[in-house]
């Protein structure tokens, strides 16, 4: 169990769902030239915390809601900075989506605006992709990482069917890239079930595992 942050912090804010606040300071800390992505980490601390405020009930859906909000327009005023400290494609591209039958988007977009904070260029499906469309825009796009999203049981399934329909449309064309997989119930058992080449637990995690694996396939200097 996290410790919660003392009350005027950053993360303290975004756990407490202030609005105002949060953007307040982000906007303060902006002007001091403070470094975005610790912002963007202290954001991060704060929704973890609204995550624990659910799971033990003095949250309702509202709440993830909103802090997804929330967390959308702190992207918003810090990501012109952070474009101008990376040059566009640096990172490598990402492949994004919910899978087939699969509705959720909070998390899968939490995913994709760390991802672009942190450099990469994003490209997101949406929700309730079809596995042939998934495969179709990967042969397209030939992302350096697919990940995809799911948080229901029965998602499982469709990403078992998405993994192997990339896989075959992959091998078909000549196109590599690894696949990763996250969701609130996914853990190893579920990666190795769905044929995944990875797993994680949260976005965060998420954006240092395609840190790595982009760095593997750089070519020594
Ligand atoms: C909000 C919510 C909804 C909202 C979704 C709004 C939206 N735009 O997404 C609404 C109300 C629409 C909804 C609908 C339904 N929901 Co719902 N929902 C939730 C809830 C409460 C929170 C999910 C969430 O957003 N969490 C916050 C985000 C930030 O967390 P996250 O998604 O896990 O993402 C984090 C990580 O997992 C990671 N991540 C996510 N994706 C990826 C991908 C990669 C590649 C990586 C690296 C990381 C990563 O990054 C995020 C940040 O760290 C969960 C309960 C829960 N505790 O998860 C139920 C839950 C997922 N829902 C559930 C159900 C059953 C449904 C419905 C079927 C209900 C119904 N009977 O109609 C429908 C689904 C319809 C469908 N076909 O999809 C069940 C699933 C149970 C199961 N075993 O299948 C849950 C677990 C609730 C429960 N305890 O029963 N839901």
């Amino acid at each position: 169990m996290q410790t919660p942050a003392p009350k005027n912090h950053l993360a303290a804010l975004v756990a407490n769902l202030d609005e105002d606040a949060v953007l307040a300071q982000v906007q303060e800390r902006i002007t001091a030239g403070d470094d975005p992505l610790q912002i963007i980490e202290e954001c991060n601390a704060g929704l973890r915390e609204v995550g624990q405020k659910y799971e033990s009930g003095e949250y309702f859906v509202s709440g993830l809601i909103m802090s997804g909000e929330i967390f959308r327009e702190v992207v918003e005023l810090v990501h012109p900075l952070l474009e101008k400290r990376t040059d566009s494609d640096s990172s490598g591209r990402v492949l994004i989506g919910t899978v087939s039958g699969d509705i959720h988007d909070i998390g899968k977009n939490m995913l994709g605006m760390l991802l672009s904070c942190y450099g990469f260029t994003v490209i997101d499906l949406g929700v309730d992709v079809p596995p042939e469309i998934f495969a179709a825009k990967a042969v397209e796009i030939k992302p350096d990482i697919v990940g995809l999203s799911g948080l229901i049981t029965a998602s499982f399934e469709k990403m078992k069917e998405t993994v192997t329909a990339l896989r075959e449309k992959a091998t078909a064309s000549g196109v590599t890239f690894p696949i990763i997989i996250g969701g609130g119930m996914i853990d190893q058992q579920v990666c190795h079930y769905v044929g995944a080449d990875y797993w994680e637990q949260d976005a965060m995690g998420g954006v240092r595992l395609c840190q790595k694996l982009v760095n593997r396939n750089q070519p020594a200097e």
